[in-house]
């Protein structure tokens, strides 16, 4: 029986989210549409499957066709990133962050990572969060004329500190990462290195942001975001901490592997090794680039004044609103965004001063600089009349119209 004939409240929702994707924008700095490939390997029997354990040493049996995929998805991530060790059975990049923090540190152990409030991410030592309940967590942030990641301080902290790791990487950072420079301080201050590039591990694969496997311990990442695939993490490192890891990994925090999305990062890795993801990723910063200019010569201030990534941090107080105001102004007309904390907010999480805008998505449907020009007009648009219901239908129609022209994989 069909899932619409099965259970037709599921099929219902799922229907109306297709179409929402299809013809709305997305400009959600950390979502991305995967191509057709990838849904089918999610969507498959290796649901089925229970795999504790790692290929050739399984707790389960009937594990030899998973084995094959679990040892293709290793080998393609280490061919992608230059890495010695793949292990890719995190669930998601907060596991994987998990899975490193608990290797190397034991409670009550000092960090050093990025600030939530200035781009960093909850697993980065949120107070809330495990990341921040369990470690003494210090935090580093950007500086307050630049928006730029202030390395002084970075030094100064982990010289007073004394860290046992220090964490770069981030979720709302516009920036170029400089990872040699974050392992020159770990170096000199005797802490291990991890980078986690979850946001920004496309641009790594292509060979655009330089990469921090030649210069951490560890790298964690999501799947999902620039690089393109399923919903989920992984880690690199080398040989000499593979076995920590992947102990740490199963079965220090996770049971069975989903093997379903193992093989849809596997085909994630496999088609970001294809000349044509150079192009791709390139085509993403081009494109905030020319989105970034659009929005600056309408009055939009954009944090460190620009981008050489996939996102941006708009301050729409600028222009007289607030993160909350904007996103929900952008959504009925058709623009999703999320609401974002800028450096040195003087507003609260629930509702900022900004918005974050990426352009991973709209690039996998084959817009270009031109395109992403139109969009930056229609987000200018309306937000100089954000409680204007004719604005934003018009926009809204015209956009689902302009979307038919750039079809998203798997979604007819
Ligand atoms: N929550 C994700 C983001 O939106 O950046 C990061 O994990």
């Amino acid at each position: 029986m069909s899932l619409e004939q099965n259970d037709n409240a599921i099929w219902a929702s799922i229907q109306k989210e297709r179409v929402r994707q299809r013809d709305g924008l997305e400009l959600i700095a950390s979502e991305n549409y995967t191509s057709a490939a990838v849904m089918e390997a999610v969507g498959t029997v290796l649901t089925n499957k229970y795999a504790e354990g790692y290929p050739g040493r399984r707790y389960y049996g009937g594990c030899e066709f998973v084995d094959e995929i679990e040892d293709l998805a290793r080998q393609r991530a280490c061919e992608l990133f230059g890495a010695e060790h793949a292990n890719v059975q995190p669930h998601a990049g907060s596991q994987a962050n998990m899975s490193v923090y608990l290797t190397v540190l034991k409670p009550g152990d000092t960090y050093l990572a990025m600030d939530l409030a200035h781009g960093g991410h909850l697993t980065h030592g949120m107070h809330l969060n495990f990341s921040g309940q369990l470690y003494n967590v210090v935090h580093y942030g950007v500086r307050e004329d630049d928006h730029r990641i202030d390395f002084d301080h970075v030094a100064a902290l982990a010289r007073e500190h004394k860290p046992k790791l220090i964490v770069a990487g981030a979720s709302a950072y516009p920036r170029e990462i400089d990872h040699p420079k974050f392992a020159e301080i770990a170096r000199e201050v005797g802490a291990l290195f991890m980078v986690d590039m979850a946001h920004y591990a496309g641009l790594v694969a292509a060979g655009i942001h330089n990469n921090p496997v030649e210069v951490a311990d560890y790298v964690t990442s999501t799947s999902h975001k620039t690089l393109r695939g399923p919903r989920s993490g992984f880690v690199l490192t080398k040989e000499a901490n593979a076995r920590a890891l992947d102990r740490t990994v199963f079965p220090g925090m996770q049971g069975g592997p989903l093997m379903h999305v193992v093989a849809g990062k596997a085909v994630c890795f496999g088609e970001a090794l294809e000349p044509s993801f150079k192009e791709y990723a390139q085509q993403i910063i081009d494109n905030a680039q020319a989105l970034a200019e659009t929005l600056m010569a309408g009055g939009v201030k954009l944090a460190s004044g620009g981008t050489d990534n996939h996102l941006m941090l708009a301050d729409v107080t600028a222009i007289g609103l607030t993160g909350q105001i904007a996103e929900e102004a952008l959504d009925r007309a058709g623009i999703t965004v999320n609401k974002n904390m800028i450096p040195y907010d003087q507003r609260k999480p629930l509702d900022p001063s900004g918005i974050r805008i990426g352009t991973a998505a709209l690039t996998t449907r084959g817009m270009k600089q031109d395109e992403l020009r139109k969009v930056g007009g229609w987000i200018l648009e309306v937000l100089a009349a954000p409680e204007d219901e004719a604005i934003n239908n018009r926009v809204k129609a015209e956009i689902a119209e302009f979307a038919s022209d750039f079809p998203v994989p798997g979604i007819e």
